[in-house]
C-alpha cells in the first residue's frame, strides 16, 4: 500500500482570486519537485482540474508560498506561482497583488509576525519582482479579523479591508516604468503604451482592433482574429519590453482600452494573457493607471484626462466595475518618478488543513 503525502496549506480568498498558500519549508526545496507537486496539489494538466483544487481558471490556479525574509525591512518573503491549467506549467514570471492580500493575514495566523490589538502592518518581499508591499490587517484583540464592510468589485458581499501600499515597483519586472524608453511604440501599424509599474502591461485601444472595449469577456475570448492580433503583439512588446521570449510565459498582459463610461478614468478589458479576466489583476490596474498619468500615452489619449503631477485617486473601470488605485508621481511628468502606489483589497481564509498528492509524484526523480 502507498501512502499519500500530505502537506500543510490553506485555501484562501485573495482579492478577486483564490489560490493555495503554503510555508516555504512544507514544500521541497528541489524546483522541478515542487512544480510536479503543485500541478498535482491543482490537477493540472486538465481543463476541469478534477483531480486536485484548482477551479479551471488561472484566477483559481494560483499558488502562494510564504517564508521568514532575509531582507532587511520585510518580515515575509512573498514567492507567486501561476499554475497552468490546461499544460503542465508552473510559472514565476509575474507577480500577483490580489493573492498578495491573503499574504498578511496568513503570515500573522501562522505566527510569522506578531499581531497588534487593531491592526498590524505586515511587510513583504514581493520575491517575483523584488519589491516591498505593506499589508494593513485588521487585528482586534491581536487576532486576524476577516469580516468588515468593505466591498470589493468582483467579490459578493463585504469583508475586512486590507489596504495594500507598494513601494518601489516602477519597472521592478522590466527595469524602467517605460521599458522601452518610450510612451508610445508602434507595432503591427497600431499604437501601444508599454509600462511597468509592478506589472508589465502594453496599453492597446479598443478601437483600434474594431472593437468599443466594453465587450464581455466572453466575446473577446471568442474572437480568434482579435487573439491572435493582440498575441502577434503581445511577443514583439514582449521582447522589447526586455522579457525575452514571453511565448510560455503570462506576462505582458494585454489592456484593451475605451474612454470611461460609468464616471471613471479610463474603462479596460484585459487579456491575462490568453483569457480575459472578469475585473482587472492589482498591478495590473496600478500599471494601467499610471500609463493614464503620463501624458501621450494610449491610456492618457483615449481617457482623456490630464492629471499632472502629485497625489490622485484613479478608478479604473473593468468586466465587473471599478478598481480605485491611488497614485503619487513626482519628477518631470513625461518620464515620472513613481512615489507611491496604493489600493484597497479584501481577503477571507476559506479552509485549512493539508492537501494530498500521490506519494509517486512527490518522490519521482
Ligand atoms: O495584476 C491576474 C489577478 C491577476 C494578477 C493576472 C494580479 C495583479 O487578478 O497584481 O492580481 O493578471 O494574471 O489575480
Amino acid at each position: 500500500m502507498t501512502v499519500q503525502v500530505a502537506i500543510p496549506c490553506w485555501l484562501m480568498r485573495g482579492g478577486t482570486s483564490k489560490g493555495l498558500y503554503f510555508f516555504g519549508s512544507d514544500l521541497p526545496a528541489d524546483r522541478a519537485q515542487r512544480d510536479r507537486v503543485l500541478l498535482a496539489a491543482m490537477g493540472s494538466p486538465d481543463p476541469r482540474q478534477i483531480d486536485g483544487m484548482g477551479g479551471s481558471h488561472p484566477l483559481t490556479s494560483k499558488v502562494a508560498i510564504i517564508s521568514p525574509s532575509a531582507r532587511e525591512g520585510a518580515d515575509v518573503d512573498y514567492l507567486f506561482l501561476q499554475v497552468a491549467v490546461d499544460r503542465a506549467e508552473v510559472s514565476d514570471s509575474q507577480n500577483c497583488g490580489n493573492i498578495l492580500a491573503g499574504v498578511g493575514p496568513f503570515a500573522i495566523e501562522k505566527g510569522m509576525v506578531k499581531a497588534s490589538d487593531g491592526e498590524t502592518d505586515v511587510r513583504i518581499h514581493m520575491v517575483n519582482s523584488g519589491g516591498i508591499a505593506v499589508a494593513r490587517v485588521q487585528t482586534p484583540n491581536a487576532v486576524v479579523d476577516y469580516e468588515g464592510s468593505v466591498c470589493i468589485d468582483g467579490v459578493p458581499g463585504t469583508a475586512a479591508p486590507v489596504p495594500l501600499e507598494f513601494l518601489d515597483i516602477a519597472g521592478s519586472n522590466c527595469g524602467a516604468l517605460l521599458p522601452t524608453g518610450q510612451v508610445v511604440d508602434e507595432v503591427d501599424g497600431v499604437a501601444v503604451t508599454c509600462i511597468d509599474n509592478g506589472m508589465p502591461v502594453v496599453v492597446l485601444n479598443a478601437a483600434d482592433f474594431g472593437k468599443t472595449g466594453y465587450e464581455s469577456p466572453a466575446d473577446l475570448e471568442t474572437d480568434a482574429e482579435l487573439k491572435a492580433r493582440v498575441e502577434s503583439i503581445r511577443l514583439q512588446m514582449g521582447e522589447r519590453m526586455n522579457l525575452g521570449d514571453v511565448r510560455n510565459k503570462t506576462v505582458p498582459k494585454m489592456s484593451l482600452v475605451a474612454p470611461p463610461r460609468s464616471g471613471g478614468a479610463i474603462c479596460t478589458r484585459t487579456f491575462i494573457p490568453h483569457r480575459v479576466h472578469e475585473a482587472i489583476g492589482v498591478l495590473g490596474a496600478v500599471s494601467v493607471a499610471t500609463a493614464c498619468a503620463l501624458p501621450g500615452s494610449v491610456a492618457q489619449q483615449v481617457s482623456g484626462i490630464d492629471i499632472g503631477s502629485g497625489a490622485q485617486r484613479l478608478e479604473v473601470e473593468h468586466p465587473s466595475g471599478f478598481f480605485s488605485v491611488d497614485i503619487e508621481l513626482a519628477g518631470d511628468i513625461r518620464m515620472p518618478r513613481v512615489e507611491r502606489a496604493a489600493l484597497l483589497r479584501t481577503a477571507r481564509l476559506l479552509m485549512r488543513g493539508e492537501v494530498l498528492v500521490p506519494a509517486s509524484v512527490w518522490s519521482d526523480e
